[in-house]
């Protein structure tokens, strides 16, 4: 097998982050298995050492102490010639088994579960030959088309849990619960959520599910699930929140997490310390042809805090661990643009801003201006949305513009905290709404930061700080 250390890209590429987690070349999706183990946050993840595209499924292998710097570990998983995972390692997750690290993944082709075991804290995995759940259950094996995948496992009341999620084709997706009292024999109960048939339903959740979650936040829970639509391809994650009791899920609502088709495939740990952690795949939002000249594709989020808010949605915000990267600190106060105008310049930047609009007023900031404005990236905030406004982003034609917006309450006051690294732009709403873009400006002074409006706004105080790199 070819190390994922050869093929480098090079260093100086303008559109490789410097503070999010990503191999250093290849091919990347889903984060995997994610666990806390000895002081120790381990991230496995979607893994092609071939190249930059999808293909022989690996897990990649990463370890932190602080969810910020990361440390490359050995491939964790590679396909097994005639194994019943030949054809690729896919998604899964990883517990901790009476002290023995374990994980469950989905083996290709057909999909089945597997799970392996360590004894060397997480480095080198033992497969068990035979998959742990070899088929899909009688009553959707006709319908799921093969589908049946993504296992995430949690115990409870004395017993292990698995979530896994399908199709029914024709139908729409879902997530099915089984039971287990040692890992290995799994009891197939029953579809806990599915989705919509109605392709017309503006809430459409999509043809086929992947990538199930559970959150337990005590007398609540929530289901995350990635969706995936087919002819019209769309990719979003969804959460529905309710109550996991005796064994069924009731629904109380449901959401679209991030408004966006670049986030998918999350995965969520709970942390000793009791905060519940997320990390997402960010797609490349250029073409294949251009990831490929790139040598890389795809990356992680940000590290994203995950809470159930009053209101019943979910929150994501920063990790506070993310200001260990703080470096050089700029603060404006009582800025009070007419028009627009830059501040600094800067492509590895957190920015943090207040604002106080007047009624009716657009205001925001931009970011990755060329000096005559021929290229830059607009966050914007109006009419009660924050958008972001990739459209004049980048001369480039393989690269896409797009218009991503959020609806929030902006009553006389809204926070916006920005985290800038090169390709990805990440916005967090009064740290506890997302949005996220891909941009990939084309020149090399477009690099300005500046603030704009129209009507009135008051920014009491702006700070900026560059950040540091999260490689040793
Ligand atoms: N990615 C994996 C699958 C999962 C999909 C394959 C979601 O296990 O369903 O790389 O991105």
């Amino acid at each position: 097998m070819r190390n994922h250390f050869e093929g480098q890209p090079p260093l100086e590429d303008p559109h490789r982050p410097q503070y999010h987690f990503l191999p250093p070349a290849n091919w990347m999706n889903d984060p995997n298995g994610l666990i806390q183990w000895k002081n120790q946050f381990h991230l496995f993840y979607q893994y092609n050492p071939y190249g930059a595209f999808h293909g022989s499924i690996h897990w990649g292998h990463a370890v932190s102490t602080d969810l910020v710097h990361w440390r490359h570990l050995p491939v964790a998983l590679a396909p097994t010639p005639d194994g019943p995972d030949k054809d690729g390692c896919w998604s899964g997750c990883a517990i901790d088994h009476n002290g023995v690290p374990t994980i469950f993944y989905t083996g290709v082709s057909p999909q089945v579960q597997c799970t392996a075991t360590s004894s060397d804290d997480l480095l080198t995995w033992q497969k068990r030959l035979q998959p742990v759940i070899a088929a899909p259950p009688p009553d959707i094996r006709e319908h799921a088309g093969g589908d049946l995948r993504d296992p995430f496992v949690w115990r409870q009341d004395g017993l292990w849990y698995m979530l896994l999620t399908s199709k029914i084709e024709g139908g729409g997706g879902l997530v099915l619960l089984y039971r287990s009292a040692d890992t290995i024999n799994w009891e197939y109960l029953h579809p806990l959520i599915s989705g919509d048939v109605n392709q017309r339903d503006p809430f459409w959740t999509g043809t086929i599910w992947e990538c199930p979650n559970l959150i337990d936040f005590g007398d609540k829970q929530v289901i995350l699930v990635s969706l995936q639509g087919t002819p019209n391809t769309f990719l979003y994650v969804c959460y529905f929140t309710g109550e996991f009791r005796q064994e069924s899920f009731t629904t109380h609502s449901r959401h679209i997490l991030v408004p966006t088709n670049i986030f998918y495939a999350p995965q969520v740990m709970r942390l000793d310390d009791g905060r519940v952690i997320l990390f997402s795949w960010i797609l490349e939002d250029r073409t294949a042809r251009s990831a490929l000249q790139a040598g890389w594709s795809g990356m992680m989020s940000l590290p994203l805090e995950c809470s159930l808010l009053e209101a019943g949605k979910l929150g994501l915000a920063p990790v506070r661990e993310l200001q260990s990267l703080r470096k050089n600190h700029s603060r404006f106060v009582n800025l009070q643009p007419n028009g627009s105008f830059l501040l600094l310049q800067g492509q590895a930047l957190e920015i943090l801003a207040r604002f106080e609009p007047a009624p009716g007023s657009a205001f925001g900031l931009k970011v990755r201006c060329s000096p005559d404005g021929q290229e830059q990236t607009l966050i914007i905030c109006r009419e009660n949305q924050v958008i972001i406004d990739s459209e004049r982003s980048s001369l480039n034609t393989d690269v896409n513009r797009r218009i991503t917006s959020l609806p929030v309450e902006i009553e006389g006051r809204i926070n916006l905290h920005i985290f800038l690294d090169h390709s990805i732009l990440e916005v967090f709403v009064n740290d506890q709404s997302y949005l996220v873009s891909r941009i990939y400006p084309s020149r090399p002074d477009s690099l300005g930061i500046g603030v704009f409006a129209e009507g009135s706004v008051n920014i009491p105080q702006l700070d900026v700080w560059v950040l540091d790199s999260i490689w040793e």
